[in-house]
């Protein structure tokens, strides 16, 4: 059984998604962000990054649980223990490590820092245009791969998917229009409508009420 440390947040979601499309069990443990549990002693012992989500995988091994943070650390933990959505051969692999990284080095700071401005409600700045630009550029570059290709690293629907859509499904939250990307909408669109995304989307959601 896997429990996941999660919050109603897009980084929480990827891993609630992970586990519902490869069918593990699992129980989602409430980390209540606006309260500040994510600095608490027991979760930081979790964690020290104090930072949603955590996985904790209790079949490991029968002497030590497997405790994980970052959201794509999760994601491939997973993908090797199931053998899913992971291609193993190198280039197809290569390209869905060249996903995550991007999402976790350039696209997930930029839907961030975007996300912090929009909620501070601040009146417009450079840094706040500054950060809507990056956005729109970060976007465009998606925009592109996925007019190549149906999934972002390629043929296939992979981890790197999950990643990028964990953010990208609250693009309303950093104020991104996908009107302006087609191919993301399309993208975004095709994914939400897959069963284990909306199971996941539904029970992270409802760990904020
Ligand atoms: N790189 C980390 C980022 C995790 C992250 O930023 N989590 C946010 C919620 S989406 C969080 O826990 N924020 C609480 C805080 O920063 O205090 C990952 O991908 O898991």
């Amino acid at each position: 059984m896997l429990e996941i440390h999660a919050f109603a947040t897009p980084n929480s979601v990827k891993a609630v998604i992970a586990a519902e499309e490869m069918g593990l069990p699992h129980s989602l443990v409430p980390v209540d962000l606006r309260q500040g549990r994510q600095r608490s002693d027991a979760f930081m012992a979790l964690n020290p990054n104090g930072k949603v989500p955590v996985l904790i995988d209790r079949s490991a091994a029968a002497d030590a649980d497997v405790v994980l943070s970052e959201s794509a650390a999760i994601l491939v933990y997973l993908a090797e223990k199931t053998g899913q959505l992971l291609p193993t051969d190198p280039e197809r692999r290569g390209k869905v490590f060249e996903q995550l990284f991007f999402h976790a080095s350039a696209a997930s700071p930029a839907f961030l820092q975007a996300f912090l401005h929009e909620m501070r409600k601040e009146p417009e700045s450079d840094a706040r245009t500054a950060a809507r630009k990056e956005v729109a550029r970060v976007l465009g570059v998606l925009d592109g791969s996925l007019q190549r290709h149906p999934y972002v690293a390629g043929d296939e629907y992979t981890i790197a998917d999950i990643a990028h859509f964990g953010w990208i499904w609250r693009h309303q939250s950093f104020g991104a229009d996908l009107a302006a990307f087609p191919s993301v909408k399309r993208w975004h669109d095709e994914i939400l409508s897959r069963p284990a995304v909306s199971a996941a989307i539904a029970s992270t959601l409802a760990l904020a009420h």
